[in-house]
This record gives C-alpha cells, structure tokens and sequence, in this order.
C-alpha cells in the first residue's frame, strides 16, 4: 500500500478515492492501525499544519475532514479486533442557546482523526447535560464551543455547573469558538483554548498523552 496516494486523496477532500483506496489497504492485509495512522491520521496533520498556516481555508478542511471520517468509518468496526484503544474520550457540544455547529463539528472529526472517541452532543446543550454526559462515559476532556457573543457567558455557565457538582476537576475543558480567546479562557478558568480545529486536535492529543504519561 503507498499510503502517499491515499494522503493526497485525503488532501484533496476525494471521499471516493479515500473509501477505495482504505478498501484496498484492509485487502492487501496492511494492519488496521497503519492505516489510521499512517494512511488517514498523518495527512489531516498536514491539512491541520495548512489550514493554521493559511495555506487552504475552511472548506477544503472540511472537505478533507469528511473524507478522513469516510475512511475511519470503514475500519472503525476493526478497532476493537485489532487491539487500538481509543487515546481517551471527549465530550464536545454547542453550548445553550447557541445553534453553530460547523466549527464543532470540524474539532470534533479532527480529534476522531487524531484517534480519540468522540461523543458530539450537538448544539444548544443546557449546561447540566455537558457534565451528566462527562460523568456518563467517564470522559478525559469537555470541549465547548460557541460562536456567538451573546453564548459566550454559557461556557462560564457551564464551567460553573462542574464546580457545582464538584465535579470540575476530573475533567480537562477545553472551549473555542470564534469570539472566544485567550483572555477569556483565563477569565473562566478553562485548561485550554485554542483557535483552529486542527490545534484543539493536537492539544488534546498532547494532554491525554501526557496524562497517560503521570498515570504510568
Ligand atoms: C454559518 C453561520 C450561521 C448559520 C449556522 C449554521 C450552522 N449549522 O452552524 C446560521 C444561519 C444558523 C446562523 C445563525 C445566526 N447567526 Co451566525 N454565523 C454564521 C457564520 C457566517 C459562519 C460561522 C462558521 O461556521 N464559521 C466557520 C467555522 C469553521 O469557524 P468557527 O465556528 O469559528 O470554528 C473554528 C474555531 O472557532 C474553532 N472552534 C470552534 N468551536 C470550538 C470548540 C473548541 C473546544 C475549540 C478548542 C475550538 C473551536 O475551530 C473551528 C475550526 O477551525 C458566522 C460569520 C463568521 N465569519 O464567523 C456568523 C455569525 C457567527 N453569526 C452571527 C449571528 C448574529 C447569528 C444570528 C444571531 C443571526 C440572526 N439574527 O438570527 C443567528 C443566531 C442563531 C443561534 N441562536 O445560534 C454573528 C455573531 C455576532 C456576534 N458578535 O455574536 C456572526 C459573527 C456573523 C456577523 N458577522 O454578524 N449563523
């Protein structure tokens, strides 16, 4: 398998020739997690690297991203057999009264690419239920997200609801969104924040590896 074809299809954003190639791969008995690795998560890094560099834009990650996804859904099922666990478990949504989700839903399909498992609770998420569903699946990371000034308080909202149920250090929250920043991130108290999709994938990878890393 020449898993250069297959990162320049992912580049490109071709689902088609993705599923054919991955196909292919899982005939000619390439192990399943070369082709996560090598095959689908290696070029989202490279997307990753060229959409933080202003190299392509949104929709040409998206496009690519939905054709990483269209790979990883057809060995997704040959995880559990081939020995890969997930690198930890995230919790992502839109927080209440906010209905953007095409930003979300890129941070979530990079860190599914990254190898994470993902559980995207959608949008306009009343506070309460990010951190029942965090304590439902035992999650590493809570990621919120918000595009809109006036949603922008949900995300302290929701930190809070986690204090209250004390709660909030079991998990690692991570919050972004176009008006969300640095400053703000401070304010709130959140571990992190970060501007692009490709680097929350990066962060969280990088935490849970550390974490895994102190629990060792
Ligand atoms: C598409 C869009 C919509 C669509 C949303 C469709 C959908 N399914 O998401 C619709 C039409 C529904 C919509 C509605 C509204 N919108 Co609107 N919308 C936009 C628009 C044009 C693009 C947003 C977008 O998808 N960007 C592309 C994505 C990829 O970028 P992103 O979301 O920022 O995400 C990236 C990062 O922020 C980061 N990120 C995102 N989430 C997270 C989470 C974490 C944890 C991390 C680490 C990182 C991270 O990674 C992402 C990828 O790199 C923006 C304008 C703009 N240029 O931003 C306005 C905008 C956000 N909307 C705006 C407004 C005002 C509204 C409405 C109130 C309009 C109205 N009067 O009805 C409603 C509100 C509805 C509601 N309650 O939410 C304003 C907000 C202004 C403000 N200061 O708050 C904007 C800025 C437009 C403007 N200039 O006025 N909108």
């Amino acid at each position: 398998m020449d898993f250069e074809i297959l990162s320049a299809a992912i580049q490109k954003g071709k689902v088609k020739d993705v599923k054919t190639l991955v196909n292919q791969a899982l005939e000619e008995d390439v192990p399943v997690k070369d082709i996560l690795e090598q095959g689908l998560i290696a070029p989202m890094g490279i997307v990753g690297e060229n959409f933080s560099a202003n190299r392509i834009f949104v929709p040409e990650m998206l496009m690519s991203a939905r054709a990483m996804s269209a790979g990883v859904k057809i060995i997704e099922p040959l995880f559990s057999e081939s020995g890969i666990e997930p690198v930890g478990t995230v919790v992502i949504g839109t927080v209440k009264g906010d209905l953007h989700d095409i930003g979300k839903n890129l941070v979530a399909m990079m860190m599914r690419g990254a190898g994470l498992n993902v559980y995207d609770i959608g949008i306009d998420v009343p506070d309460a239920k990010f951190v029942e569903k965090a304590e439902e699946v035992n999650a590493d990371i809570v990621a919120l997200s918000a595009l809109l000034t006036t949603t922008m308080p949900a995300i302290a909202d929701v930190i809070r609801e986690f204090e209250n149920q004390g709660v909030r250090e079991k998990y690692h929250i991570m919050i972004g969104g176009a008006p969300v920043s640095q400053a703000f991130a401070d304010e709130v108290k959140a571990d992190c924040y970060t501007s692009d999709a490709a680097s929350a994938a990066e962060h969280a990878k990088k935490y849970l590896e550390k974490k895994k890393g102190d629990r060792a």
